[in-house]
């Protein structure tokens, strides 16, 4: 059998299906038993599909996370006067909105943003649970935590976007539309209302981890699949022992630029710069209206934007 595979030239073993391991001997009754072997699917990752766990938060999340999704979609519905063809026709200009400003963080009535603010607790519900499922699955298979860490850092965003900074500020009204392009006219409404986010240093290092992550992402991936002709895909044994893939890996980053991450490092530099993303973007969200009410006033008080917006030559501005 050939010992280097890739994606193209992968040997996908079909036998009967691995059903994973369960310690405890009771939860595989929470699993479904049914398992498919999908040859596109091997070429993508792992040709098995299933078995996969619900369990109680499974359940849950996924029931509520259809009821969120079916309100929205009633929502929407109901603001073309139930013409499913207009409904169509203008699905990604619809949207389900928040309260009006004048309830406050009080509950509205339904037609004016109750059912937005129901919709809403049944989608925090969902995430909440799925995260606990995250938790379980890990506890479960004897794991770290580092996924439902890092995916709790998402859900930091999802709060200061939806719930804490709604509270601080007094009113549901500031909470995202459920919409496609609508929710995309709040986010520049938000720029815009705030006097430009570009100004607000957590939303560029929210955008320097961003744009980190994707350069580190292929970085990582990019030095892995050029060693993996040397067994470097297999980055466990290559971190106990360095053959000579990692060995080349390293030394190729040493010659471009000086330094190598170690081979465990790097999956730690990955981590934080993915969890960084969420985490300073939260901070810029919560402090916009809060304690800076113009991102670009304050930075030309703190003495990084000139009152002057753009440095051109005097040609060519345009005279009376
Ligand atoms: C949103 C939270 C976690 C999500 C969870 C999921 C479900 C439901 C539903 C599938 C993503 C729960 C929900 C399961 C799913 C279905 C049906 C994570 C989220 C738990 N920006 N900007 C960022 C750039 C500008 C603005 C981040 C670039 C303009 C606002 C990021 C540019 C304006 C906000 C970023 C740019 C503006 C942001 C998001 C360039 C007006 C935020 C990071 C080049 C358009 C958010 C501090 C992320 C933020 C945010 C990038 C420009 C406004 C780095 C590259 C100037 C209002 N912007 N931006 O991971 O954190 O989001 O800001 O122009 O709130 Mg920005």
């Amino acid at each position: 059998m050939a010992e280097y595979q890739n994606i193209f030239t992968q040997v996908q073993v079909k036998g009967p299906p691995e059903l994973g391991i369960d310690e405890r001997g009771v939860l595989t009754a929470e699993r479904t038993d049914a398992t498919r072997n999908n040859t596109l699917v091997g070429r993508l990752g792992n040709a098995q599909l299933g078995p996969i766990h619900l369990g109680m938060f499974g359940v849950v999340s996924i029931y509520l996370f259809a009821v969120w999704f079916m309100i929205v979609g009633f929502g929407m519905l109901q603001s073309v006067d139930y013409n499913f063809a207009e409904f169509f026709q203008r699905l990604f200009w619809l949207s389900l909105d928040p309260p009006l400003e004048e309830h406050g963080l009080s509950f509205p009535p339904l037609n004016e943003g109750g059912l937005y603010m129901i919709a809403s607790m049944c989608l925090l519900l969902s995430v909440l649970s799925w995260w606990v499922r995250s938790y379980l699955r890990a506890h479960e298979l004897g794991m770290g935590k580092h996924i439902c860490w890092a995916f709790a850092a998402a859900i930091w965003l999802f709060l200061c976007l939806g719930l804490f900074r709604p509270l601080a500020m007094g009113s549901w009204s500031e909470m995202v539309p459920y919409g496609i392009f609508p929710h995309l006219d709040w986010t520049n409404y938000f720029s815009l209302n705030y006097g430009n986010l570009f100004y607000n240093p957590f939303h560029a290092l929210c955008i320097a981890f961003l744009y980190g992550s994707a350069l580190l992402f292929a970085m990582h991936g990019a030095t892995i699949l050029a060693v993996s002709r040397l067994g470097g895909d297999r980055e466990l044994e290559q971190i106990y022992d360095r053959g000579t893939a990692s060995e080349r890996a390293a030394l190729f980053w040493r010659w471009t630029m000086g330094f190598n991450a170690s081979m465990e490092g790097i999956h730690r530099w990955a981590w934080w710069f993915a969890v960084l993303v969420p985490i300073t973007g939260g901070i810029g969200i919560i402090l916009t209206g809060t304690v800076v009410d113009d991102w670009r006033y304050w930075a030309i008080e703190h003495g990084f934007a000139t009152e002057v917006p753009y440095s051109v030559p005097e040609s060519s501005l345009i005279k009376e």
